[in-house]
C-alpha cells in the first residue's frame, strides 16, 4: 500500500465489495482476462504511426514492457510520471503498469518542468516516459534536466529516438513475454493503480490516488451507460492522461468490453472526421470547445464521414443548451453530456433520455451507490430544485487527495464528502444542471488552471504589488484567463512581461494570462476579501 493516500473507512468498503461494484481484482488483470475473451479482436489502432493491435498482441505487448520494466529495476508501487503524446506506446506502457503495479502519474504533454518537476517529487517517481520531441519541444532533454529536481534514481524512457542515456520505451513495447512472470506479483486491488491530476484551485495540483477497485468500476459502469461493447470503436482524441479519455469510459472502458480503441494525437476535425470514416468509430469524448469546431466543420464539409458515428461524449466544462441541441442535428450522433472530475463523481446523460434532458442538463449519478448533496454556505441540504454547492461521495470517489492533509481538511467534510466547488441543480428526474462554481479555477476549454497557482507566479515579479486571477468569458474556450494587477508605485506592468516570467518559471502555456487588466486597487468584499465574482463581472463587462 502506498503510504498517504486517503482509503475508504472498511464498513463503507465492504459494501462496495458485496454489492459487486468492487471486484477485487487488479485493473491489469481485468484488462488480461477481457483481452482472453477476444484474442483476435482489434483492439489497438494508432493511425499516425500504422500500428494496428490485436487484443491479444496488445496484452502481451503490455506483460513483455512490464517485465522490461521490472528489470529495469522498478517495483510495484514505484512511480513514473507518464507524459506522452495519445499514441500506441501510452497504451501499451499504461496498461504494462497496471499488470505490475507500477503506478503512473498521469502528466499533460504541455506540461513544462515546473510541473514535471513538482510532480516527480511529490509522487516520488524513479521515471518519467517522454516523446522526444512534440510541437517542437524537446521533451527528452527536460526529461534528462529534471534528474536534478528529483532526489533518487531517475530513467527517462524516451517514445521516438532516445539518445545515449535514455531507455528506448518502443523496444520496451516489442512484443515477448516470459510466460508467467508477472503472475508471482502480490498486487492488491485496492492499491493504488493509478495517479491523476485535480483540475486544482490550489497553489500546486493534488494527485488522486485512484485505487484498481474503484477506477476499474469507474471504467466499468461508464462503459455500460455509454453503450460500449466488443463492437465499439472509441476514438481517443483529447490528451489520454486526462480522466474523461482514459477511463470514462474511453481507453480502459472500451479495453475492458472488448471493444477497440484508435488514438489521435488531437481531436481536431479535419483529421478526426477522416479516421472515424477510415476506421468506422462509434464513440468519441470531447469538451465542448472542440465539439464547437466538430459543428463549423460540419457545416462546411457536411457530415458524410460520420455515419459510423453514434455517440458524441461531450464534457469537461459547460455545454451551452443551444450547442448541445444543435449537435445531434449537424453531427447526426447521440449527445451525451458528461459532468465528471477526476477525483470521481461521474453524471451521464442516457443514450435513450429525452432530447430535453439531454439537451439541458449534465446527466446524473453512474452509479447507485454515489451519493449527491447540494448545500449551502452552512452545508444545509438546499431544497430541491434550488441551487447548492456540491457534495459527493461513493464507490469511486476516494476520500482524500494524496500526501495533502491540509488541504484534504478543506476539500472534504469531516465525514467524507469531497466538495467539489460546482453549483449545480437538481431537476425532479434527479439530472444535474451545473450553473457554475464557488472554487477558484478557470476552465480554458477543458483544461483547469488555478488561480492561486497564477498569481502566486505573478507575484514572482517586484514590479507587482497585488494580483487577482479570474476567468474571462471566451466564445471559442468558454474562458481563458485574465489577471487584474496593481503595480508598485511607479513601476509598470505588461502582460508580455508576466508571460515572459511564467515561461522562464516553466510552466504549461494554457496557465498563461492572456489579458491584463490595471488597477489603483483590487475590488474587495466587505469583510476586505478580494471580490472574484465583482471582477469577473467587471472583465466580461469591458470585453462587452
Ligand atoms: C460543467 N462543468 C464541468 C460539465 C466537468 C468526464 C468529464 C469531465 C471530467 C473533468 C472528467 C463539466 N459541465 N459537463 O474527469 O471523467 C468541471 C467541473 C468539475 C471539473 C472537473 C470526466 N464536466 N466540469 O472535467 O477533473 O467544475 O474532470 O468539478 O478535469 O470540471 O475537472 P476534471
Amino acid at each position: 500500500m502506498i503510504d498517504h493516500t486517503v482509503p475508504w473507512p472498511e464498513d463503507v468498503a465492504r459494501e462496495y465489495v458485496a454489492a459487486g461494484y468492487w471486484a477485487g481484482v487488479p485493473l491489469g488483470t481485468l484488462l488480461r482476462q477481457a483481452a482472453a475473451l477476444h484474442p483476435e479482436a482489434p483492439a489497438l489502432i494508432d493511425p499516425v504511426a500504422g500500428i494496428r493491435f490485436t487484443h491479444a498482441e496488445l496484452a502481451d505487448r503490455a506483460d513483455a514492457c512490464g517485465e522490461r520494466l521490472l528489470d529495469l529495476g522498478l517495483r510495484p508501487g514505484d512511480r513514473i510520471v507518464v507524459q506522452l503524446g495519445n499514441g500506441w506506446e501510452f497504451v501499451v506502457l499504461t496498461m504494462a503498469c497496471l499488470r505490475t503495479g507500477i503506478v503512473p502519474v498521469m502528466a499533460l504533454p504541455a506540461h513544462r518542468r515546473a510541473e514535471l518537476s513538482y510532480l516527480a517529487r511529490h509522487s516520488e517517481a524513479t521515471a518519467i516516459a517522454v516523446p522526444d520531441r512534440l510541437r517542437d519541444f524537446d521533451h527528452q532533454r527536460l526529461a534528462h534536466e529534471l534528474a536534478a529536481d528529483v532526489p533518487g534514481p531517475w530513467r527517462v524512457l524516451v517514445a521516438g529516438e532516445a539518445e545515449p542515456g535514455s531507455v528506448d520505451l518502443r523496444a520496451l513495447c516489442a512484443p515477448g513475454a516470459s510466460a508467467g512472470r508477472l503472475g508471482g506479483l502480490a498486487i492488491d486491488s485496492r492499491d493504488v493503480a493509478v495517479f491523476l491530476l485535480s483540475g486544482g484551485t490550489t497553489g500546486l495540483p493534488k494527485l488522486i490516488a485512484r485505487t484498481h477497485d474503484d477506477y476499474a468500476y469507474n471504467a466499468r459502469a461508464s462503459a455500460e451507460v455509454a453503450g460500449v461493447d466488443a463492437d465499439t470503436v472509441y476514438l481517443i482524441g483529447l490528451p489520454a492522461g486526462h480522466n474523461f479519455p482514459l477511463a470514462c469510459p474511453g481507453i480502459l472502458g472500451t479495453l475492458l468490453a472488448g471493444g477497440r480503441v484508435v488514438t489521435l494525437p488531437s481531436p481536431e476535425p479535419v483529421r478526426a472526421f477522416e479516421t472515424i470514416a477510415a476506421e468506422g468509430v462509434t464513440h468519441t469524448a470531447l469538451v465542448p470547445a472542440v465539439a464547437g469546431r466538430w459543428l463549423d466543420h460540419a457545416h462546411q464539409h457536411g457530415n458524410a464521414q460520420l455515419t459510423t458515428l453514434r455517440v458524441l461524449e461531450v464534457g469537461g466544462a459547460r455545454l451551452a443548451d443551444q450547442l448541445a441541441a444543435r449537435i445531434t442535428d449537424t453531427l447526426g450522433a447521440t449527445l451525451q453530456q458528461v459532468f465528471g472530475m477526476a477525483e470521481g463523481l461521474l453524471n451521464f446523460t442516457r443514450l435513450d433520455d429525452p432530447a430535453e434532458i439531454i439537451h439541458t442538463t449534465q446527466g446524473r449519478p453512474v452509479s447507485p451507490a454515489d451519493e449527491v448533496r447540494l448545500v449551502d454556505e452552512f452545508d444545509r441540504d438546499v431544497p430541491d430544485g434550488e441551487p447548492g454547492s456540491l457534495l459527493t461521495r461513493g464507490p469511486y470517489t476516494p476520500r482524500g487527495y494524496y500526501r495533502a492533509p491540509e488541504h484534504n481538511a478543506k476539500a472534504f467534510t469531516a465525514d467524507g464528502w469531497y466538495r467539489s466547488g460546482d453549483i449545480c441543480r437538481r431537476t425532479p428526474g434527479g439530472y444535474l444542471i451545473v450553473e457554475g462554481r464557488d472554487k477558484d479555477m478557470i476552465n480554458r476549454g477543458g483544461e483547469k488552471i488555478s488561480a492561486e497557482e497564477v498569481e502566486n507566479l505573478v507575484y514572482q515579479l517586484p514590479s507587482v504589488a497585488q494580483v487577482a486571477a479570474v476567468a474571462m468569458p471566451d466564445p471559442d474556450l468558454g474562458e481563458r484567463v485574465c489577471v487584474y494587477v496593481v503595480p508598485r508605485p511607479g513601476a509598470t506592468v505588461t502582460l508580455t512581461q508576466i508571460q515572459e516570467s511564467m515561461e522562464h518559471a516553466g510552466v504549461a502555456r494554457f496557465k498563461r494570462p492572456e489579458h491584463l487588466v490595471l488597477v489603483a486597487e483590487l475590488l474587495t468584499t466587505k469583510v476586505g476579501k478580494i471580490d472574484k465574482k465583482a471582477l469577473r463581472a467587471d472583465i466580461a463587462a469591458r470585453l462587452g
